[in-house]
């Protein structure tokens, strides 16, 4: 029987947010479009399997077509990252880095990390995650000036705290990250380097950002940011670690895999070397260099002056508006985005004195320079006159004229 027969209300919240999502500027740096095929493979009757274990190696029969399913996302997961070990398992992206910290870190060891205030993530040691609790955990940061990863602080850190892990990766970083002085940080204190990669594998699987890989012992991500796959986790590692690994995601930290999204993660892995997704990063990367050059030229001010990969972070911290009130109003006009702190923020998570942009699910959308040159346009508009309800039904409809040109096909 179909959902909206058996429960309408679930139905109608799933279809006004299929409206929500087609009418509105999703512009959250960590969210993206999937492909139909994606959603197919994550829709299929893959969900009704029990496959604990591993391909070869279950703990349930009848596992033969999950085998296949998994043994294709292991390769080809490998293939698009060159990778010798991939674990395609992990729920989520947090617990893929609980996976690789349980497998080589006892508790109460030290972890260096990226401060998320300067645009880390919750799961390298923040206090109010699991990684924060369990660890010892130092943080490094960004110059402040220049708003780059300060290696010097990191060496000193490195050399005064002796961490046996040092992590490498972002969440609201817009600039490169070299993971060559990282290795060799790693190396001079005889710890392991991991690299959480989320937000830019996407760009790493296509050559838009370096690759971590021949630098890191491990290399965490989720499949659904600018990888645009289906919302979960995967870890790429050096094959000596493999056994750890596994172990530690089933039956460590996991029970049954989810099969059905680890099929829309093949499907994904699969479009990710199709040469159409490398035209698709070049212009995510082209797309939010265009919108901090028209942010920039409307006046207002970003991290680190601009941006390398996908993501542009506003900085509201001399003008009169806090991120909150910022979110609130871009999101009334239709520009769907999150406040975010920046380095140095004197306001907290809540509050916060930034606007992370992201082009990813404009870019799936097929908009280009001259799209993006006006929405910058818009969003210093409505920044400029955030409770000036005419302009935001100004730019509203706008966004839906723009909208209307670049239909989702869901
Ligand atoms: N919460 C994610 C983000 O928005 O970047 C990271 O896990």
């Amino acid at each position: 029987m179909s959902l909206n027969r058996v429960d309408s209300q679930i139905a109608k919240a799933i279809k006004s947010e299929t409206e929500r999502q087609r009418d509105n500027l999703i512009m959250i740096a960590s969210e993206n479009y999937t492909s139909q095929a994606v959603m197919e493979a994550q829709a299929s009757v893959l969900t009704n399997k029990y496959a604990e274990g591993y391909p070869g190696a279950r703990y349930y029969g009848g596992c033969e077509n999950a085998d296949i399913v998994e043994n294709i996302a292991i390769e080809r997961a490998k293939k698009v990252f060159k990778a010798e070990f991939a674990n395609v398992q992990p729920h989520s992206g947090s617990q893929a880095n609980m996976a690789v910290y349980f497998s080589f870190l006892k508790p109460g060891e030290t972890i260096l990390g990226m401060d998320l205030a300067h645009g880390g993530h919750l799961s390298h040691g923040s206090n109010v995650s699991f990684s924060g609790t369990f660890y010892r955990a130092i943080f490094y940061g960004v110059d402040p000036e220049n708003h780059r990863i300060d290696f010097d602080q990191i060496k000193s850190l490195a050399r005064s705290f002796r961490p046996k892990l040092i992590i490498a990766g972002a969440s609201s970083y817009p600039r490169i990250i070299d993971f060559r002085p990282f290795r060799q940080i790693a190396d001079d204190i005889g710890a392991y380097f991991m690299v959480d990669m989320a937000h830019i594998a996407g760009l790493i699987a296509t050559g838009q950002h370096p690759s971590p890989i021949p630098f890191a012992d491990f290399v965490t991500s989720t499949t659904h940011k600018t990888l645009r796959g289906p919302r979960g986790g995967f870890i790429l590692a050096k094959k000596e670690y493999a056994k750890e690994i596994d172990a530690q995601i089933f039956p460590g930290i996991q029970g049954g895999p989810l099969m059905h999204v680890i099929a829309a993660k093949a499907v994904a892995f699969q479009e990710a070397i199709a040469p159409e997704f490398g035209d698709y990063q070049r212009q995510v990367v082209v797309n939010a260099k265009v919108l901090a050059e028209g942010l920039l030229a409307q006046g207002l001010e970003l991290v680190s002056g601009g941006t390398d990969n996908h993501i542009v972070l506003l900085d509201l911290t001399k003008t009169d508006l806090n991120g909150l009130d910022a979110e609130n109003a871009l999101g009334q006009a239709g520009i769907v985005v999150n406040r975010n702190n920046v380095p140095f923020d004197k306001r907290g998570p809540k509050i916060t004195s930034g606007i992370r942009l992201g082009t990813p699910a404009i870019t799936t959308r097929g908009m280009k320079e001259k799209e993006v040159k006006n929405i910058a346009e818009w969003i210093a508009r409505v920044l400029e006159r955030p409770y000036d309800n005419k302009v935001s039904r100004d730019v509203s409809s706008m966004i839906h004229s723009l909208c209307l040109q670049f239909p989702l096909n869901y």
